[in-house]
Parts: C-alpha cells; structure tokens; sequence
C-alpha cells in the first residue's frame, strides 16, 4: 500500500500589505491597509484587530483607526508614474490604472524560494499568494534518513538536525483536535510534514521578510482549511482523526468550491456548514444535482480528495486593460492608454523573460466601442509582436503597434473599455532566430542595430532576384485567387466587415478556417489554405490585405506553435472529409541558391526549404 500523501498549503499573511510594509519599512505592528481608488483591498493583521475589514470605504476606515497608514496600489499613467509614497493618495481613476506588477514580483520571488529549498517537492502555485506542496516523496526521504541514522531502531519524526526538541514534535503546529498519537505512522509523516513546513516558512521569513502561514494535511482540501484556521504566522496539522469533527461544523464558505452558487443552493437546502451536507439525505442532493456532483460534494464535506498537486502550466497569455467610467472618443487619450498598457505588458513581458526566456509573439487588442449601437462585448484584433530588443519591445513600439490595430478596428468609438495582451509564446531562441531570418530576407540595412520598433516578422526589403521581382510584380490578388481555386467559393460564409481575431480576409470579407469547406480538397492545398489565412492575418495587421508569395512565404517561416495548432486544425476538419491524396510536392526556393550569404540556421532551415517548396 502507498504511504500515506504529506500535503501542505501556504499561504502569505495579508500579502499586498507585507509587500508595501517591506518596501516602505512600516513595522508589522502598525495598523495598514492597501487601498485601490477609494475602496481597501487588502488589511494587515494590527488594523483587522482595530475593526477594519477589506472593502471597507477608506473614510470609514478612519474613522474606527484614526491612525492607519494607507498605501495606494501602484498605478501606472499619473503625473508622478509610480503611486510610492503612502498616506493621502490622490489617485485618478480616470487617467490612472492600478499595477499589480510588485505583488507578482514578491510571488515569483517566494515560489523561487520554495523551489529552492524544497526541489523534489512537488509544488502548484494556486494564487498570486498560495501553494499547495506535496511533500510525500520528502517525508519518505527524511524518514529513511532517519531510520538509518538510528540504526534501524524505532523511527522518531523530525527534523534531519537533531533539533526537534525545540519545537516539539509537530514543529510548532496547532494540532486540530489536540497531540499527535507517537505511535501512528500516519501521525508521524504529517509531523515530518509539519517539520518541512516549518523550514519552508523559516526561509521565507529570513530571506525574503514575509510572513506565511501554513496547512499540514492529508490532501489540498483539508491543507486550505487548516492553513486559515491559525493566521497570522502559525501552522495548523489536521490528524485524520480529527477530520470529522472538523468537517462537521465548517462553515461552507470555508470549503473550496462551496462558496458562490453552490453555496447559496445548499443554504436554500438549510445546510450552512459541511457536515450538515453530509448528513442531508442523499436522495435529496441527488434530485438536485444529480449522482455525480453528489457523489463529488459528499467526499468533499467528509474532507476526502485525492485531487493531486500539480505543477501549473506556465501562462499562456498576459494582459493589461482599462475600463473607462466614462466611453471616450479622444483618440490622443487613446493613444496615451496604450502606453500605459504597454508599460505594464512590457514590465510582464520582461518578468516572464527572465522566468521562463520565452518571447510571446502575438499582440492582441480588445476593444468595447461603437455606442449605443456598437458591440456590448469586446472585440479583438491581433497582429505581431513588435520585434524584441535586448528583451523585450519598447513601450513605444508596443503602443504604436496597438494604435495601428485600432485604427484598423471600426466602430471603436466611443470606447468603454481597452485591453493589450501578449500571448503565442516560443522560445527566446526562436524568436531571436525568426528575427534573423527576417532581416536576413530584409537585406543588410534591416541588419543593422536600431530602435527595436519594427514588427515582427517584418515586411521583406525589394530583392534584385529574377524570381523575388516576379514575385513582386504578381499582384497578390491573383496568388490569392490561385491557391483558393477550386474551393467552393459559395461555402466561405461572410461576416461583418469587422472579425473576430483569428479570421482570414477573402477580398474584403473575412472568413476563419473553419467556415471554409474543404470537401474534396487535397491535403496539401487544405495545409496551404489554412496557412494563407494565417498569412493574410499577419498581413491584415500590417494594412496590406493581399501579400505576394515571396511575403507570405516570410511570415510562414517555422513556428511551431501555429504549426502544431494548424495541424490540429487540420485534423479537426479532415474529421469531416474524404480526402485521400496525399502528394506533396518538394522544391527549393530560389533564393536559396541565390549568391546571398548562408545563416547558419541548421534546424530552421530544412524547415524553411519545405515550407518555400510548399509555396512553389
Ligand atoms: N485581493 C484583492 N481583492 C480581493 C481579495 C484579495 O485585491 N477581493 C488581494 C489582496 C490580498 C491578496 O490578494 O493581499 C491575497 O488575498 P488573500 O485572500 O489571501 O488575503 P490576504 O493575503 O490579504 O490576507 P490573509 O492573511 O487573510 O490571507
């Protein structure tokens, strides 16, 4: 049988509050608050003691602690650009927006930490401010140690310094339902726990100056309960004895998953805490939410999960947005926003790079403009990222780049709302190397250092080659027409002259991949038309509607990511053909036998071959 899981759940103690007290030297023991335009969105634990709560207007919260010392959020776009001092804050909610850029700073920062000092933990981060760790294949470690330290004799929980004494034998936790049972093995894994965890909070005081607070458990539910149950700087061990009794009086609000909707329905059911759930008939819950969600809510009030901890993904998009109080139809307003938008995507931008060195290669805007008469929800459109610098594009490039989308959007104004977000991440290394390719084709001016304003990929420079004048002089009109004869022209439905992102333009009418009928078309021609609405989308953004193959072929030089997600495209629709011909034919472009110097591109370029060949 398995040992037993070692789950904890850390949590940061008013976490936006330490992070201004630190940067501001504003001791723990003084009553603070951080606040968001007038609103308070975070209380540390000497004003929570004085009566203030979050959300509490800021007027009214000196009125009960004439003596709290308020921090405004960073905002970004003020005269003063950084939001840093505290006391009065006269912030603008109309020309300012609120930057959460230092909260996610001290996270990564904490998370490092933890990698660092527990690395074959399993670690999820589950908010800007919690982790769950799963520390069983520690504890295993720690205990064997220990075992062998000791000869074989009876195994005794703590840490590997000998220094349990100190702390006792839960490390300084509050046990749930009184001392630990020194015989039961279970009891001694979740001290080892309690151990682990006790180090982890150490390191994070000591290194960092944060507080957290922590949960030792079986599972990730009952770790979440018992890290709140002790805050400020505690931890909390749950013994599975002590999870019924625990369970029975929890207020719902309290279990993960139970708070909200879910919640509201149990309470109309006259259940308020967890074990009355339990004790709910069955039959009842089933009637309401059917065998599964029941069979699902009835382990969850009896404190049962296996759910794993997982490593989450990386992000996949980032964003910074603005909602107007009121709809503007300033466009030099506008303008400005997006330089406020884009410091704080830049600022993500960079923080990502060093995290993970990956660039995103896409920029989107969403906008909510129009009127009365326009959309109720936001639109988007999407172009290249502009082209990196040492890391990451300039602020500039990033706004004028928005502009350029907005002023291709319609029905934009007046605006209500605006939104840049970067997202279609690869690899630094291969957007560096798509970056050469494009200046590589641009010619030697395009290599040259300068501002990093241009799009990526850019726009390739007039060639003397016999066969990139050819290309030129086609009008990419007719290449279009070309590799969309024989579709069923009839089957491209058209929208309105405004698309959603990810659409294609089909001489003016805007058409996505899946409106097309691909039925009796071969494989190769299906690639080549789903490649060419991602050529006209770059193209779209770049205000030239028709590009020639030579350009195409530019913006199709290798991207895995559109690849892979083409391909599933691919598949999706072939679900739903007969195709049978698979001929492909290869080629060289020209240009690579041109007299041009050769990048040394060993696994770009075979790519890039096939890709030219493709377009032939
Ligand atoms: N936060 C916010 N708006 C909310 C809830 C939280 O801006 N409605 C921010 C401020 C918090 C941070 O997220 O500092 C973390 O939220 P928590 O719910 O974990 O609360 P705290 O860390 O502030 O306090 P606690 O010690 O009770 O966990």
């Amino acid at each position: 049988m398995a040992a037993a899981r070692v789950i904890l759940h850390i949590d940061l103690d008013c976490f936006y509050c330490q992070v201004e007290q630190k940067r501001l030297g504003i001791p723990a023991s003084v009553p603070c608050a951080v606040q968001q335009w007038e609103g308070l969105i975070a209380v540390n634990y000497a004003a929570r003691a004085a009566g203030i709560t979050r959300h509490m207007r800021v007027k009214e919260a000196r009125q009960h602690c004439p003596d709290l010392k308020t921090v405004h959020v960073q905002t970004l776009g003020g005269s003063d650009g950084n939001g840093e001092e505290f006391g009065p804050a006269n912030r603008d909610k109309a020309t300012e927006k609120a930057c959460l850029e230092r909260y996610r700073r001290a996270s990564v920062e904490i998370i490092g930490l933890l990698h660092r000092s527990a690395s074959k933990a399993v670690i999820e981060k589950a908010s800007i401010d919690e982790v769950y760790i799963d520390v069983t294949a520690l504890v295993d470690e720690e205990l064997q140690e220990r075992a062998a330290a000791e000869g074989g004799g009876p195994r005794r929980p703590g840490l590997r310094d000998g220094t349990e004494g100190l702390h006792g034998f839960a490390w300084g936790s509050v046990v749930v339902g009184g001392p630990l049972d020194e015989g039961s093995e279970v009891d001694q894994r979740l001290a080892c726990g309690a151990a682990i965890a006790c180090r982890l909070r150490g390191a994070v005081r000591e290194q960092l100056g944060f507080t957290c607070s922590a949960g030792i458990a079986g599972n990730k539910l009952l770790a979440k309960i018992a890290s709140a149950m002790n805050k400020p700087n505690q931890q909390t061990l749950v013994p599975s004895r002590a999870v019924p009794s625990l369970m029975s009086d929890l207020p719902l609000k309290k279990l993960r998953n139970f708070g909200g909707k879910l919640g509201q329905e149990l309470e109309a059911l006259g259940c308020t805490t967890a074990g009355e759930v339990a004790r709910h008939p069955r039959a009842v819950l089933e009637a309401r939410f059917g065998m599964q969600r029941t069979a699902w809510m009835l382990q969850a009030v009896n404190g049962i999960s296996d759910e794993p901890v997982q490593v989450k993904e990386k992000v996949k998009s980032m964003l910074a947005a603005k909602s107007f109080d009121a709809a503007t139809s300033d466009v030099a307003a506008i303008k400005r926003w997006f330089r406020v938008l884009g410091e704080e995507l830049c600022d993500r931008m960079l923080n990502d790079y060093a995290e993970h060195h990956r660039h995103p290669r896409t920029l989107s805007l969403s906008y909510r403009g129009g009127g009365n008469g326009g959309y109720a929800t936001d639109r988007s459109k999407a172009g290249p990222m502009p082209r990196f610098g040492k890391d990451s594009p300039s602020i500039e490039a990033i706004a004028d780049a928005a502009m350029a989308l907005f002023q291709k959007a319609t029905e934009t104004l007046p605006c209500t709302r605006l939104a840049l977000s970067a997202h279609d991440f690869a690899p630094a290394a291969l957007t560096e190397q798509q970056g050469a390719i494009t200046r590589f084709f641009a010619g030697p001016a395009a290599s040259a250092p300068g501002p990093s304003v241009s799009p990526l990929p850019s726009t390739p420079a007039p060639s003397s080659s016999p066969s990139a004048s050819r290309a030129q002089n086609q009008p990419g009109r007719a290449a279009f027409d070309k590799l969309f004869k024989g579709v069923r022209k009839s089957s491209l439905r058209q929208t309105s002259t405004e698309q959603p992102s990810g659409s294609g333009n089909m001489h003016g009418k805007h058409i996505q991949p899946a409106d097309i009928c691909l039925d009796g078309v071969d494989i190769e021609r299906q690639r080549r038309i789903l490649q060419d609405i991602r050529v006209q989308q770059a193209f779209a953004a770049r205000g030239s509607d028709h590009p020639d193959e030579q350009q195409a072929s530019d913006i199709l030089t290798p991207q895995p990511l559109h690849q892979k997600r083409d391909q599933q495209e691919l598949q999706r629709q072939m679900k739903s053909t007969s195709t049978t011909d698979r001929s492909g034919t290869k080629a060289t472009h020209p240009n690579m036998s041109s007299k041009r110097p050769r990048l040394e591109l060993s696994k770009t370029q075979p790519k890039l071959t096939s890709l030219f060949g493709r377009l032939k």
